[in-house]
């Protein structure tokens, strides 16, 4: 692990080193190298508290060898947007421009990366505001469906049933009570020109989507799911596998949205029923038993009815 904040070429390694501290089979160490890698451009990153920040910035350490900012849990956006703008302000002044000790790269990045928590629910606002505003920026939700970093609470990302610390499943509860959020929708209706979905499940996919992303000027969302072996409660072993069964069962479909035009990236040959994504993590276990399979039924309904309206948005917006 690096101990200073200075190398930025396009390396992914270089750009984000091993020796962090995130759990075995964690897969938001990926996401990171491949986002960067996928950016050519010298890059200014702020990470909201999460896991992800916690486990790769230990003092004195730091995994991070592009120029980092960690933000507070509620306001990545609020950071990036301040950074964007203060880089916008120094570029329109001549004299600073012109003045040869000062160096300033003339095409620089953006990126904020918050956790499901810190983008669904407590960073909500600071991220409207930033894509209300405009700014030139990416914004990457790793999103492991909880507030893992503080013990696994549920999250507004977090799939109806799954037993948390918040919503512990027994004899009075079947786990989380509520479907979970349509973060993309919201993000669509502030009318930015690219966001989408992906997953670890296809590395190349979202490496196409970040270089996708950086030729829009603006703001560009990407939610990228982040199976955590941890708190979903699975062997490291099986990630492939989860990560497989996350989109053959269209638990989490993959998609884009550029300029309101809707396209899906991946489709399964042959869907596969719920059951066998919820049966590998323990913490949809208890769903398993009879006076709550019902809620194994919700969760197939709800995903059946959310890949129906993303195929009919596909269909109408490609006329
Ligand atoms: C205002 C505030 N409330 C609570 C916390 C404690 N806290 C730190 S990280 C975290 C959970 C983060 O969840 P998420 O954004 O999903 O990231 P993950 O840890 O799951 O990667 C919480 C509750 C905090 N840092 N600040
Ligand atoms: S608790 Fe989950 S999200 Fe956090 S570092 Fe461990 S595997 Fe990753
Ligand atoms: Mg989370």
């Amino acid at each position: 692990m690096n101990t200073q904040a200075t190398n930025n070429k396009n390396d992914s390694k270089t750009k984000f080193s091993s020796g962090h501290r995130t759990c075995a089979g964690c897969p938001a160490p990926l996401i990171v190298r491949t986002v960067l890698k996928a950016i050519e451009d010298p890059v200014i990153v702020s990470a909201a508290t999460g896991c992800l920040e916690v486990t790769t910035t230990i003092y004195p350490q730091t995994s991070w060898n592009v120029p980092f900012i960690h933000s507070a849990f509620e306001n990545v956006s609020a950071t990036i947007s301040g950074i964007e703008a203060a880089y916008k302000n120094l570029k329109q002044r001549p004299q600073l421009m012109q003045n040869k000790n000062f160096k300033l790269s003339k095409s620089m990045k953006f990126v904020a990366f918050g956790g499901d928590g810190g983008t669904y629910d407590i960073g909500l606002q600071s991220l409207s505001g930033a894509l209300e505003r405009g700014h030139d920026f990416l914004y990457i939700c790793y999103n492991n469906e909880g507030y893992m970093n503080t013990g696994g609470q549920r999250s507004g990302a977090t799939t109806q049933g799954a037993s948390t610390s918040t919503t512990p499943s027994g004899s009075k509860s079947f786990g989380k009570i509520q479907v979970k959020k349509n973060l993309l929708e919201i993000v669509e209706a502030h009318g930015i020109a690219y966001l989408a979905q992906a997953s670890t499940f296809n590395l190349m996919d979202l490496e196409k989507k970040v270089k996708k992303a950086m030729t829009f000027k603006g703001p560009k969302f990407i939610n990228v799911l982040s199976p955590c072996p941890t708190v979903w409660k699975f062997p490291p072993n099986l990630l492939r596998q989860i990560n497989l069964l996350a989109v053959d069962t269209l638990f989490w479909p993959i998609y884009e949205i550029e300029n309101g035009v809707y396209n899906i990236n991946y489709r399964p040959k042959e869907k596969v029923p719920v059951e066998e994504f919820l049966k590998l993590q323990k913490r949809f276990r208890h769903l398993f038993k009879d006076e709550d399979k019902t809620v194994i039924n919700q969760i197939q309904n709800h995903i059946d009815e959310q890949w129906q309206k993303l195929q009919t948005r596909a269909e109408n917006t490609n006329k």
